[in-house]
């Protein structure tokens, strides 16, 4: 079956009651339904419709472009697997970019890597970044370390414009229509390794392995055009159709490093525990790793 991508949602009243549904790619009668209570935050920004909507049982849950972004019930499960497995996988990262993003959950993860000297979010939407601290304050709670800096631009042309300049390079990114199109670009790719230094790691969201498999493909395929060392990875996430987002995580160097090599070593010399972390741990980024029997040729990309 070939799936092309689109989407939609909107929030509507069912009887009674208001759901908010997306409408999901796969097939025409698949979707993605939460119950509303209220709707706390909408406006049309420069870029995109910006919601923040009260569900009834994931908390409060952002909302792009009809597109749902994060819930307060199941952010952990993405922001510390597109975080903590870059960061951990890394020899010894001192500076981070954070490229999308704008809600703050990547940037609170990094914030936990004391080695980290600094870190950079380019958002292209200012507004994303004052909803969320106004409304999604568990999640933005990592604005105030003084080791974060705001920049509000395109992120493709900030990476274009700052040539071996970090360690990790995370793409939070929506999904690739509207504003994030470019950052599922080729050019992208080669400005993020350019802006990568030696021994750095490019980590991108990567969409859905069921759902998505021509983007993956084509992701991967960058990769091998331009770093050294290659995988994808999975996590969990409910509220994410099928229940599951993948990223690619890519090193820049010969010796560029997988993302197991320094794990333990960096896990054990970090002063943080198993209290920090709600889905992250040893086991689940060896784990997130594993691809189901159906895409192991995806595996010819690896390297
Ligand atoms: N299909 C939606 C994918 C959204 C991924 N990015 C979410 C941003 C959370 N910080």
């Amino acid at each position: 079956m070939k799936v092309v991508y689109r989407r939609s949602g909107a929030c509507k009243r069912l009887l009674m009651e208001l759901w908010f549904t997306e409408n999901l790619e796969i097939a025409a009668d698949m979707r993605l339904q939460l119950r509303v209570e209220r709707t706390i935050h909408s406006e049309k920004s420069e870029f995109q419709k910006i919601d923040v909507l009260e569900t009834t049982s994931c908390g409060r849950m952002l909302v792009l472009d009809d597109v749902i972004m994060t819930t307060e019930f199941d952010e952990f499960a993405y922001h510390e697997m597109i975080a903590h497995v870059p960061a951990f996988a890394h020899a010894s990262p001192r500076t981070a970019l954070v490229i999308g993003g704008g809600d703050g959950g990547t940037v609170r993860e990094l914030c936990k890597h004391k080695n980290l000297e600094e870190i950079h979010l380019c958002e292209i939407d200012r507004r994303v970044v004052e909803v969320s601290k106004e409304h999604l304050p568990s999640i933005a709670s990592g604005f105030d370390d003084p080791r974060v800096k705001c920049f509000y631009e395109d992120g493709a042309r900030w990476a274009d414009e700052h040539p071996e300049s970090y360690d990790l390079i995370l793409v939070d990114s929506s999904d690739p229509v509207g504003p994030a199109a470019v950052l599922f670009g080729e050019a992208f790719y080669e400005s993020c390794y350019a802006s990568l230094r030696e021994g750095g790691i490019l980590a991108t969201q990567a969409e859905n392995i069921y759902m998505h498999r021509d983007i993956i493909e084509r992701l991967l395929q960058y990769g091998e055009k331009f770093y050294q060392r290659r995988f994808y990875y999975n996590t969990r996430v409910p509220t994410y159709p099928g229940g599951m987002i993948g990223f690619t995580f890519f090193a820049k160097g010969q010796n560029g490093p997988d993302p197991f090599y320094h794990l333990e070593k960096r896990y054990n010399e970090s002063e943080l525990t198993a209290q920090d972390f709600r889905f992250w741990n040893p086991a689940t980024h060896k784990a997130a790793f594993a691809l189901p029997a159906f895409a192991t040729d995806l595996e010819k990309y690896f390297a």
